[in-house]
């Protein structure tokens, strides 16, 4: 091109910058953001390359396709690669404004990486991969899935939809599943996540969502965090709160590892993983007993007071410390901060919602947060952190769920089948389908019998995965579309090449509702294809006619069906900016925070229910004596298809590691660095130690972002929330011992440089 010059020097910039970055391991997250890369000076960059060369870039502006925090950026590309991340009118990024971390600055090596997948696959004679043309694969997929379909019914049938695609993707993935497939059983990522905080919100406030904008995080004069670390997994949102501290706000952390996060808080308290209801009710328990919750609130927003006043009384001192660690002193202190506060935020992750009970969990978070009148005013509200780039409206919203429509209409509700059956010109069934980890326990027992997985690594991100791999292998017919041949296209009989979110045009929402635009800069990497382009060629050879020309006509169907949804058009978003749900029809004008005047229930109010705790399904013994739990580090993301191929990355983080405490690695003669053999009942890995103290003894950590040390090996399939079918991914009895091996450098964490402060 003729301006490669002047490309090289921005792209020359970039190299230079990230390899900064990497080196100096101080500087990341948000550091990175601020200190390696002054905004003014890449705007000095981009004016370089001169006007009239800009010109001849391709410029978007669009939203991250890592996190849900949903940073907006302009994304630079010369057609071929992605160039620059620059920031965008600050108008037009609200969450972010002009920072991002490092995965959103640096994170498109992947996108060119030479194992990206091209052209279809499928499965020759000898039972090896050869590449197919589009006609041949689809055939292949097409008559699979059908043959199954005509045969077993559409039953024996499920999708996993992808929450890295876009919103409009996912409604086409669950009108799929519906109308061509035949079966309700669709699902997501959300079920390993945020189903619990789903499932708890929408039976106590009516919306299973965050209720704050992510302004309120500034604006509050207390936050409560708990099972987030927010500086590795949500950075963005760390700097706003970090700053927000620095300005007086009290931040209460409540974690079994002493997180960065925690070093910024006013009180950290650990907690053994797995008891998080207890504590909470504590909490609830001192606000009540002495009078300190918010009465006008409570007498004319909520129902059910007495019966959480009741719940909480066997919460008492003693039996919260022994059960949770967190002294009774802490517990006080928690309560009446939070009590002395005009307005707080209560946020969290994964920490209470991965168990076999996190929708109990949940439901005791929204007592806490009703009960201290903290919802619905500007500075108050519930936030769980969603995690995907668009798990809450592709997860959600869309409607890819085995009970839900899209807007979250029930399946079961006779007025609202009617509905979606009309519109979409088939019969489905009012009894709902399997969820995620479901599917893959029916599969077991022949009632399903194919699987079509888009944007998903269930090889790896399932619980069990030495389950969940027999399973994948033993389907009748396997279809997986993604940007690579994972560890689960592996075992499928048809591997679809889809394009990435810089190669396609549409709409993410974001954890705190709000719906932005996402836009092409790239074409579509070798023969690969939007998701919804291959998903409107399928149904049209199944037996359907789907004629969409673009994604803005997906959203307009969306717009008629889904109420959520009414008002959110291509068009608005890009003259207006992002719109947050509620957004009921083309004049009104989004949802900034929710609950302001009432709540989304029949009676208007919050419904408070008293709640108990549940042990988790598997506790320390003397053969296991140590509860596992799992997460993850800043520069990984998930099983690494994304970050594995960024070479800077992998010498930062190159492989898994365990958390020991020093107390439990000198019991056990473990230095960092050795290898260490984690072993459950289910399996076992091998990592390499981390000695630190940021863990407690009787506790270990262990990420997820590699195949060789797949720790859902030694995670539980069986034992899912009963409400909501999360996993228990955060504990697990395990034991420990020192494994053969050299010792192995260690991942980020064992820095302490964790994210950095800006
Ligand atoms: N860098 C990076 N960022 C990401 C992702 C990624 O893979 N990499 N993934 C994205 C996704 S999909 C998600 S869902 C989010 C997840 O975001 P997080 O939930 O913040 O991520 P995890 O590492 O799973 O951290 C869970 C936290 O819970 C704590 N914890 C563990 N057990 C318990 C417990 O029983 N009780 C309590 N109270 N705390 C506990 C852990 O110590 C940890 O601090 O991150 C998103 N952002
Ligand atoms: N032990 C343990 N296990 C966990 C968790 C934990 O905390 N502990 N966390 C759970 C959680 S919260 C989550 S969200 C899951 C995440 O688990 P997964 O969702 O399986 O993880 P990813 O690696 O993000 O997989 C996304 C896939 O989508 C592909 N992809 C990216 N963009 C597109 C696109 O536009 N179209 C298509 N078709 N494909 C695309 C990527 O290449 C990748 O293969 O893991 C869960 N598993
Ligand atoms: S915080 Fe999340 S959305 Fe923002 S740049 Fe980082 S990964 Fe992307
Ligand atoms: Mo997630």
């Amino acid at each position: 091109m003729a301006v490669s010059d002047d490309l090289d020097g921005v792209a020359g910039y970039m190299q230079q910058a990230r390899e900064q970055a990497m080196e100096n391991v101080e500087h990341v997250a948000e550091g990175v953001a601020a200190e390696s890369i002054p905004e003014g000076k890449l705007f000095e960059i981009a004016q370089s390359v001169g006007d009239r060369r800009l010109e001849e870039l391709n410029v978007a502006d669009t939203t991250c396709g890592y996190c849900a925090v949903g940073c907006r950026f302009d994304l630079y590309s010369d057609g071929e690669e992605i160039l620059a991340a620059r920031p965008t009118a600050e108008e037009d990024a609200p969450v972010n404004g002009i920072s991002t971390c490092v995965k959103g600055k640096f994170g498109y090596d992947f996108i060119n990486s030479d194992d990206r997948l091209t052209t279809p696959l499928v499965r020759d004679e000898t039972g090896a991969f050869r590449e197919a043309s589009w006609d041949e694969a689809l055939t292949r997929v097409a008559e699979g899935l059908g043959a199954i379909r005509d045969e077993h019914g559409g039953e024996a049938l499920s999708l996993i939809a992808s929450s890295k695609a876009t919103n409009e993707e996912n409604y086409l993935m669950g009108k799929f599943a519906r109308q061509v497939l035949g079966t309700n059983s669709v699902d997501n990522c959300n079920r390993l996540c945020h189903s619990s905080t789903v499932a708890g919100l929408a039976q106590t406030y009516g919306y299973g969502a965050a209720s704050i904008s992510t302004d309120d995080l500034e604006t509050a004069d207390c936050i409560l965090l708990t099972g987030s670390n927010t500086t590795e997994a949500h950075p963005v949102l760390a700097t706003r709160i970090k700053q927000n501290v620095r300005d007086g706000a009290d931040l209460l952390v409540f974690d079994p590892r002493e997180v960065q996060i925690a070093e910024y808080a006013t009180q950290y308290s650990r907690v053994n993983p797995g008891y998080d209801a207890v504590w909470i009710n504590a909490v609830t328990r001192h606000i009540v007993n002495n009078d300190l919750h918010d009465e006008e609130f409570v007498a004319e927003r909520t129902t059910g007071f007495e019966e959480v006043k009741e719940s909480v009384q066997e919460f008492g001192p003693d039996r919260v410390e022994e059960v949770t660690g967190v002294p009774h002193e802490e517990v006080v202190s928690a309560a009446e901060t939070i009590a002395a506060a005009d307005r707080c935020v209560f946020g969290w992750t994964l920490g209470l919602t991965e168990h076999s009970h996190g929708t109990e969990n949940v439901i005791a978070m929204a007592n806490l947060a009703a009960v201290t009148g903290n919802l619905g005013k500007p500075g108050t509200g519930v936030s769980p952190f969603r995690g995907q780039n668009n798990v809450q409206g592709g997860g959600g919203d869309m409607g890819p769920l085995p009970d839900n429509f899209p807007g979250y209409q029930d399946v079961a509700d006779d007025e609202v089948r009617a509905k979606f059956e009309d519109a979409w010109d088939c019969d489905i069934s009012g009894e709902y389908g399997y969820y995620t980890t479901q599917m893959f326990l029916e599969a077991d027992k022949g009632t399903i019998r194919g699987m079509y997985i888009i944007g998903e690594n269930s090889a790896l991100s399932e619980p069990g995965v030495n389950h969940a791999e027999e399973v994948l292998e033993n389907l009748e017919f396997l279809v997986v579309q993604d940007l690579f041949v994972t560890e689960t296209a592996k075992f499928a009989d048809v591997v679809l090449p889809a394009s990435s979110f810089v190669e396609k045009t549409g709409t993410f929402t974001n954890t705190d509702r709000t719906v932005q635009m996402v836009k092409q800069v790239m074409p579509p990497k070798g023969d690969s294809r939007p998701d919804w382009k291959i998903l409107q060629d399928l149904a049209n050879r199944m037996g359907y006619e789907w004629d969409y020309e673009d994604t803005a006509e997906v959203m307009a169907e969306v717009n008629s069906l889904t109420p959520l949804y009414g008002g959110v058009s291509h068009e608005r978003i890009e003259a207006e900016g992002g719109l947050q749900w509620p957004c009921w029809d083309e004049d009104h004008p989004g949802t900034t925070r929710l609950y302001a005047d009432e709540f989304n229930t029949e009676n208007g109010k919050a419904n408070l229910q008293g709640i108990g705790y549940s042990e988790p399904a598997e506790t320390p013994d003397e053969e296991y004596p140590f509860t596992l739990t799992t997460g993850r580090v800043l520069y990984q993301y998930h099983t690494g298809t994304m970050t594995h191929r960024e070479e800077g990355i992998m010498q930062y983080t190159p492989s898994d590691f365990i958390e020991i405490n020093p107390e439990t690695a000198t019991n056990y003669g473990i230095e960092s660095g050795d290898m260490v053999t984690v072993e459950s009942r289910r399996g076992a890995v091998t990592v390499p130690a981390q000695v630190t103290d940021r863990i407690g003894p009787d506790s270990v950590f262990v990420p997820i972002h590699f195949a060789e040390s797949a720790v859902n090996r030694l995670t539980d399939e069986e034992h899912l929330d009963p409400q909501a079918a999360t996993p228990e991914y955060k504990v697990s009895a395990v034991r420990i011992s020192p494994a053969e091996g050299e010792p192995e450098p260690v991942g980020a964490a064992d820095t302490e440089a964790g994210t950095g402060d800006d």
